[in-house]
């Protein structure tokens, strides 16, 4: 029996959190929005255009060094997700800025550079693991200031090598998770869309063998082998997750087709772009909790989780909005869940 996909196929609601250094902006920076300049909020360090301030990278690049969460308590955001009726959660240990939210061996770009200094990730995974919500991690393979990181696929010698260097780096990171917080459940993947990745194969596949034999009945998300092996494939372990993304589009997924017979879960923003604290909700269609409630039944009914998203501020709480939508949505689960 795999203990971690029969709770998986039962778990119905989770929890997403993003968290980072840009948190910090909140999509914006010295009053000026990022709104339509960004793609999400937790893509701000790529803002581009007229808005975006002069050396506005490297700007981002230094924030980590006020990163210090006063508020911060993982109890409390665990308290609250089981509140809410949250059976999992999803947690961004490193988005596609790179910035180690625990601390890695493998780059100096991690939390205990940070005023902060503590490991954020254990907080995380110990709080909730403590109120019996299982933890996925959330894991970037895409570093923008990573200059060992390729979009395309390398060409040269020294391009390859370099990239090597980044495969041997993600790899070594992984298993230091692994290492670290042996309570995880499974990963979650992202940036992997990118042809480097992509044309790793070879590596990806003996990665993915590698991580599950050091972590027996680890979840993997198909996200991971973003390629013909990957997406849309499900091992006969039924271990590969068909993550459906939807929160830019507020809608549920169309082809439920392929997601019929598989194990998937949906995961979903509150505002209709941005997966990252966004200082300013106004002017945006934010999902009501009658909206979220249709989502889950919705997934729910085809087999599948949901997942609502959550971007807590740069000290650590999170939006008073998520804070409505959390407790309406676990007063319905109350009743009805
Ligand atoms: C996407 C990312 O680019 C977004 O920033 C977010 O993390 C979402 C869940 O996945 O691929």
């Amino acid at each position: 029996t795999d203990e971690n996909m029969e709770a998986f196929r039962n778990y119905g609601l989770g929890q997403f959190i993003h968290w980072g250094v840009y948190a910090i902006p909140g999509n914006e920076w010295e009053g000026v929005s990022a709104r339509g300049g960004a793609a999400a909020s937790e893509w701000i360090r790529s803002w581009r255009g007229p808005n975006a301030p002069n050396d506005w990278t490297s700007i981002y690049d230094n924030l980590y060094k006020q990163f210090n969460p006063k508020s911060f308590d993982a109890k409390r955001w665990a308290k609250q997700a089981k509140d809410m009726g949250a059976k999992y959660m999803i947690f961004t240990t490193k988005h596609h800025d790179g910035f180690a939210l625990w601390p890695t061996k493998y780059t100096d770009y991690n939390i205990t550079k940070s005023p902060y200094k503590k490991d954020i990730v254990k907080e995380v995974v110990d709080a909730y693991t403590a109120e019996g919500i299982d933890v996925y991690l959330y894991f970037s393979v895409l570093e923008w200031n990573n200059p060992d990181y390729f979009y395309k696929a390398p060409q040269t010698t020294e391009e390859k090598e370099k990239y090597n260097q980044f495969l041997q780096y993600t790899r070594n990171q992984l298993l230091e998770l692994l290492d670290n917080y042996p309570q995880i459940k499974g990963f979650w993947f992202d940036g992997t869309w990118d042809q480097a990745w992509i044309q790793a194969y070879e590596f990806t596949y003996n990665l993915e063998k590698e991580l599950r034999a050091k972590h027996p009945g680890l979840i993997i998300g198909s996200r991971f082998r973003n390629d013909e092996y990957g997406k849309r494939h499900f091992d006969s372990n039924g271990r590969l997750l068909g993550d459906y993304e939807q929160g830019w589009e507020r809608k549920m997924p169309q082809d439920f087709e392929w997601l019929d017979g598989n194990d998937w879960d949906a995961v979903m923003t509150i505002p209709p772009n941005g997966w990252g604290y966004m200082k300013d909700w106004s002017g945006l269609y934010t999902k009501t909790t009658d909206d979220l409630l249709d989502m889950l039944m919705h997934s729910v009914s085809m087999n599948g989780n949901f997942v609502l998203n959550f971007g807590p501020d740069g000290q650590g709480n999170m939006h008073p909005g998520e804070d409505v939508l959390a407790k309406e949505i676990g007063e319905w689960m109350q009743v009805n869940g």
